[in-house]
């Protein structure tokens, strides 16, 4: 016989567990984006302890449309690289560019990051960051109806070795950390310099040299990492969301080590 409140038991004793194990992680990574998921494979890989918060109900960020909403995504050869260890299809198009599926791909991603132990919590916005000594040494979190429904209710917070924005354009974890924080950013002018007009060709090339530690404890990759250093957008090409996550991971290793 099904008793609902033995479903509902199995739910929250679950789920709280589940929560309390990543209230102190080595990495925490903002954004479920491509570059976020990416990232968090390559440190779950390597057997760090991550958690991935996503404000919205699904991880993917901007791949499920690809472009314009034709829902096919094109990486470069390097990056196909990647999709192939993750078991994701690709074929190929013309010269260095290859094609998947936009659901596959974000599918793919999601489970193989589940699998190699990424803990994933969607419904959660990162409003502020937690600063120690001029250092990001964790996040302070919310649910997502609380933020859409400008709710008064305070948040909670969780501690990670690395704090990674992967918000995608809005960089929305560096933004707070440069507002609210008396912390010099790693750019030219110590503040966010603000991402310029599409061009494929230099963004797809800036992302990975953007994609760094931007002030101690606190990564940049994705888009994000464009965004923060002054660099263009790309539009619907991917390769370097992926690559710039899985720059971020080695980087990260390297530092825990
Ligand atoms: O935007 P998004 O896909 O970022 P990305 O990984 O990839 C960018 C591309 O999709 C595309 C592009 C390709 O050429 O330019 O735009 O850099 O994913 C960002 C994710 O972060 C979530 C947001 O809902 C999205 O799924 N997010 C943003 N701010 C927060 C957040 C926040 N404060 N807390 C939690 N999640």
């Amino acid at each position: 016989m099904l008793d609902e409140i033995k479903i509902s038991q199995a739910i929250i004793n679950s789920y709280k567990k589940k929560l309390l194990k990543v209230l102190d992680v080595d990495v925490a990574i903002v954004g479920g984006g491509p570059s976020g998921l990416s990232c968090a494979y390559y440190l779950a890989k390597a057997k760090r302890s991550i958690v991935l918060l996503e404000r919205k109900l699904s991880i993917g960020g901007g791949m499920w449309g690809g472009g314009m909403m034709f829902n096919e995504i094109v990486v470069q050869k390097k990056a196909r690289l990647i999709l192939d260890e993750l078991r994701i299809a690709t074929h190929p198009y013309k010269e260095d560019y290859y094609l998947a599926e936009a659901i596959e791909a974000v599918c793919g991603l999601g489970y193989r990051c589940m699998q190699a132990g990424v803990k994933i919590f969607n419904l959660i916005s990162a409003e502020d960051v937690l600063i120690r000594k001029n250092r990001v040494c964790g996040l302070v979190l919310n649910w997502t109806a609380v933020e859409l429904a400008n709710l008064d209710v305070d948040p909670l917070t969780l501690r990670a070795k690395y704090v990674v924005d992967a918000t995608g354009h809005a960089a929305e974890v560096v933004r707070v950390a440069e507002k609210k924080a008396d912390i010099k950013l790693k750019t030219s002018t110590g503040k966010i310099l603000g991402e310029k007009s599409m061009w494929a060709e230099v963004a797809e090339t800036t992302i990975l040299k953007n994609t760094k530690e931007v002030c101690p404890g606190l990564y940049v990759c994705g888009m994000a990492a464009n965004a923060v250093f002054g660099s263009p957008r790309m539009g619907p090409i991917f390769g370097g969301m992926l690559l710039s996550g899985k720059k971020a991971a080695s980087e990260i290793i390297k530092k825990l080590k």
